[in-house]
């Protein structure tokens, strides 16, 4: 069994750190699109005059992040996430009224696409007479329920959606998130299911060019990545509630993982999962124990995202109002 030292339990991610992985990062390209987008989604969904809405915002993250081996990237190291938990997490918190921003990886599971084809725009239509195209019936009420849940999420003004491929992009856009949803106090909650690279090449050190194979076998160093969910928690929005996740494929050292992310990055719980039955059960870790959320196995087609956001969204409610307000 992996040995957990001490020192994982009190090191706390020094801010010098933080500091130089953002000044080191390449710059945002879409910076002020983001943050227009961000400030009509916020000036929508929650704002302090009485007769606009105000409503929970959840930042969902989802997908995995990328590490570029190279500025004109050819190769990256990856981390492996369908997006199917972010996505389905997405639907069910929209269902219980919140405001979701969904931040996720270019190319994953999207919201309300779950149960379409692999290939939906090929798959789900098809060609009814010379000049037109139908949805073909096999697919039918699939399209129809995506499409029509989807377009009220989105005319509603209740679903963002900002994608990242890379960890660079990744964190520097949970960063502008994390501060435009600080005003939101206890009524904002951060939902990271989001796969994290651990280890990443720094911009400055990293070859321009694409990296010849004939100078023989690669020898790389890779630097740490600064954890971030502490200086989110004390610094980009300290009065959200907090999920973050923790992925195993050893269940012998998941729950003490888990414990030790609730601990030293003060999250209000962690959602313990195993790689292999991540979609049957998952274990919530939280202050005031363990609680094993299974998919209802009588349903066909359940989700274990459906008891976990309704226990995540009753916990949220206790938390709101233990903060009064
Ligand atoms: C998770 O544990 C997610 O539940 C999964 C979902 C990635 C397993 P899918 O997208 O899978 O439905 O295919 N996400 C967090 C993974 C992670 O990188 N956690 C870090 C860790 O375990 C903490 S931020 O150290």
């Amino acid at each position: 069994m992996d040995e957990i030292k001490d020192s994982e339990y009190f090191q706390e991610t020094p801010y010098t750190e933080i500091k130089s992985f953002f000044d080191s990062s390449p710059p945002l390209k879409d910076v002020f699109e983001i943050n227009r987008k961000l400030e009509e989604f916020m000036e929508r969904n929650y704002s302090s005059s009485e007769n606009k809405r105000t409503r929970r915002v959840v930042c969902i993250t989802s997908g995995g992040t990328t590490v570029p081996l190279e500025q004109r990237c050819v190769r990256y190291i990856d981390n492996f996430s369908s997006g199917h938990r972010g996505a389905a997490s997405t639907e069910y918190f929209l269902k219980a009224g919140y405001s979701v921003i969904f931040l996720y990886r270019r190319g994953t599971c999207q919201p309300y696409c779950r149960s379409l084809p692999d290939d939906p725009l090929l798959e789900c239509f098809e060609i009814t007479d010379k000049s037109n195209i139908g949805v073909n019936p096999a697919h039918s009420e699939a399209v129809k329920k995506a499409v029509s849940e989807h377009h009220s999420a989105v005319i509603e003004g209740s679903l963002l959606k900002l994608p990242f491929t890379t960890i660079f992009e990744y964190l520097q856009i949970l960063q502008l998130i994390a501060l435009s949803m600080r005003s939101l106090g206890s009524s904002a909650m951060f939902y990271l299911a989001a796969a994290v690279s651990d280890f990443y090449v720094p911009w400055e050190t990293m070859t321009v060019h694409k990296i010849q194979s004939q100078s023989g076998p690669l020898d790389m160093r890779l630097a740490q990545v600064p954890k971030m969910l502490s200086v989110l928690r004390k610094d980009w929005a300290p009065m959200a509630f907090c999920i973050s996740f923790k992925l195993e494929t050893d269940t012998k050292i998941l729950l003490e993982k888990a414990d030790i992310a609730l601990a030293k990055y003060k999250m209000h719980m962690v959602v313990a999962n195993e790689l292999l039955t991540r979609k049957e059960e998952v274990i919530v870790v939280s202050k005031s124990g363990n609680i094993t959320v299974h998919r209802d196995k009588n349903q066909p087609g359940a989700d274990v995202e459906s008891p976990l956001i309704k226990l995540i969204v009753e916990r949220h409610s206790e938390y709101i109002k233990d903060s009064g307000s």
